[in-house]
């Protein structure tokens, strides 16, 4: 897995770690098991035949009880880690981070839940990703021939996601979770404190022919770059508008 950069992302990658080693650790043990019975209950001999097991209270508890355990642990970890992640509103007041546009009271919570410096407004389409910046000059740019989405470092940024056509999924797996981006419905996901660099996305809900091409490149600048970059970007965006 490539190195997390912002806290959301290393918290997935917590999770991630502990449920490889669940993970190793059945598939060790189930294939022990399985090599050692194979090896040890084979056949000897041409008349040789096996007794018969009906019933084993012991074994039947223990296959029952060990992994429900496993998978207890698992899901308390992944509620927990949700319920670290930027944004994740409190007991009473959770945020809908997919929720229909127009639903106003998940919307006011989607908004409450974290102070944000900037808001990028993307919509997904067969296949790329239109990125309108909620800031001056509200400038407009897209996933279109490699283009990245810049974005300010360190900084708390909310993406405000729709599709205009069908059901495409957001991720961008160093900086935070993947979620769907449903037609009809906002997906709010926080890049929150992220480290400088380029990082790599990729829609992954397969929408289409050409699903497997619509990737998305993020660049994460200071903030005097992204600043520097987004005046020029707006000026250049104004003189083709005029030139129309
Ligand atoms: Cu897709």
């Amino acid at each position: 897995m490539l190195p997390p950069a912002t806290p959301d992302a290393q918290l997935i990658k917590n999770l991630y770690d502990v449920v490889f080693v669940l993970a190793v650790v059945t598939f060790v043990l189930v294939e022990v098991l399985l090599l050692v019975t194979a090896v040890r209950f084979r056949r000897k001999s041409a008349t040789d035949s096996p007794v018969p097991v009906h019933g084993n209270n012991l074994a039947e508890l223990g296959w029952t009880i060990v992994p429900a355990i496993v998978v207890a642990i698992v899901f308390w970890l992944s509620i927990d880690t949700a319920g670290k992640l930027t944004g994740h509103g409190s007991s009473n007041a959770p945020i809908t981070r997919i929720h229909a546009i127009g639903d106003k009271v998940a919307e006011r919570r989607v908004n409450e839940s974290a102070a944000v410096d900037l808001v990028v407004e993307i919509t997904g389409r067969q296949w790329f990703w239109t990125y309108t910046y909620k800031t001056a000059g509200g400038l407009v740019a897209d996933s279109n021939d490699g283009k990245a989405l810049v974005l300010p470092a360190g900084k708390s940024i909310r993406l405000d996601l729709t599709s205009a056509d069908v059901i495409h999924a957001w991720w961008v797996p160093q900086l935070g979770p993947m979620l769907y981006v449903n037609p009809g419905e906002r997906t709010a996901i926080f890049i929150q404190d992220a480290q400088p660099g380029e990082y790599i996305g990729q829609c992954n809900f397969f929408c289409g022919v050409r699903h497997a091409y619509m990737l998305n490149n993020i660049k994460i600048v200071p903030q005097e770059e992204f600043n520097a970059w987004y005046k020029g970007s707006v000026a250049a965006q104004e003189t083709v508008v005029a030139s129309r």
